[in-house]
């Protein structure tokens, strides 16, 4: 494991968000003059460790009464570490993301798509050159759990970096197509059936094999609008509320599959709903445009 502090010389300007629920903390701040967003997160207590924590941690009493008392545990380092993401240089757009927000529901016909949304998103959109490393094994080449190489309905699976792939708990990878021209859902026709039923069926096998969870267990889903505009599927553990994922974004894949056997151009001209934080430019742009 690389062992590397680029957090030593951090300085903290803001807390954008934290949860003392989801034990989570956002950060930004600069690290050597570039901006920074820092995420740090404590990891689950794992039922494998849990022998060890018992019996290899030191016990400081707090209280006791009656039958009741509580301690602090101090675990053993290995056991009580905190999961750490860095972006750097992140722009100004990362460290909105991150920040806690309001939102609103918007309502975007297939016209507002192509005459407000479209035109924003060639222009404003995060940077996907991390997906093409993915594609191009430059990164992350290692953590690949799956590949169909192929050019038309291939993909890659693997983790998603919020996953620490300790615990199958909170199970969260991504499946990044090798097609470079779907942006999001809305580009899906179906033409794309094919490559959407490949990764279904595929990403279910693999995560079988390996993880040993039944597609009973998975929730399957696609996110619009997505944050990075290279078409990407979302497999997750049924149960695990994984951050920012609220309903309003997600699009189940096997709803998305029959939607396009039943319309080929479905996506392209329904009317879809999705919530925009206070600040995101291209609420603005709905607003201008007196569609809100
Ligand atoms: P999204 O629906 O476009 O955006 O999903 P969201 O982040 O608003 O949900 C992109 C997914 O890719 C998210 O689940 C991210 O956690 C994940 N992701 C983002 N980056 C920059 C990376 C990365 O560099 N590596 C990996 N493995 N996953 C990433």
């Amino acid at each position: 494991p690389e062992r590397e502090n680029v957090l030593s010389g951090f300085k903290t300007s803001a807390v954008l968000s934290d949860s003392a629920r989801e034990k989570t903390i956002f950060i930004h701040g600069k690290v050597a003059d570039q901006d920074a967003v820092v995420i740090l997160e404590k990891t689950p207590i794992r039922q494998d460790s849990l022998a060890e924590l018992l019996s290899g941690s030191t016990l400081q009493l707090e209280m006791r009464n009656d039958i009741y008392s509580t301690y602090r545990l101090q675990a053993p380092p290995h056991l009580n570490e905190i999961k750490t993401t860095v972006v750097c240089p992140a722009t100004e757009k990362h460290v909105k993301k991150y920040q806690r927000q309001e939102s609103f529901l918007v309502e975007e016909t297939g016209d507002d798509y192509q005459s407000i949304t479209l035109p924003y998103i060639q222009k404003q959109s995060f940077s996907v050159q991390w997906v093409y490393n993915i594609l191009e094994k430059k990164a992350e080449a290692e953590r690949v759990v799956y590949e169909d190489p192929d050019p038309k309905v291939g993909f890659v699976l693997l983790p998603d970096f919020k996953w620490d792939q300790k615990q199958v708990d909170d199970l969260y990878l991504i499946a990044i197509v090798h097609q470079r021209n779907i942006k999001s859902l809305r580009d899906l026709t179906s033409e794309h059936l094919p490559l959407l039923q490949n990764i279904f069926q595929k990403g279910k096998e693999q995560i079988l094999q390996r993880y040993k969870l039944p597609s009973s267990k998975l929730r399957v889903y696609l996110h619009y609008q997505p944050s990075y505009y290279h078409l990407h599927v979302h497999f997750t553990k049924l149960g695990y509320e994984a951050p920012g994922c609220g309903v309003e974004r997600a699009h189940l894949l096997a709803d998305v599959i029959q939607n396009l056997q039943s319309d080929p151009r479905y996506y392209e001209t329904r009317t879809l709903y999705f919530p925009l934080r206070a600040d995101d430019g291209l609420l603005s742009k709905f607003k201008e445009a007196g569609r809100l």
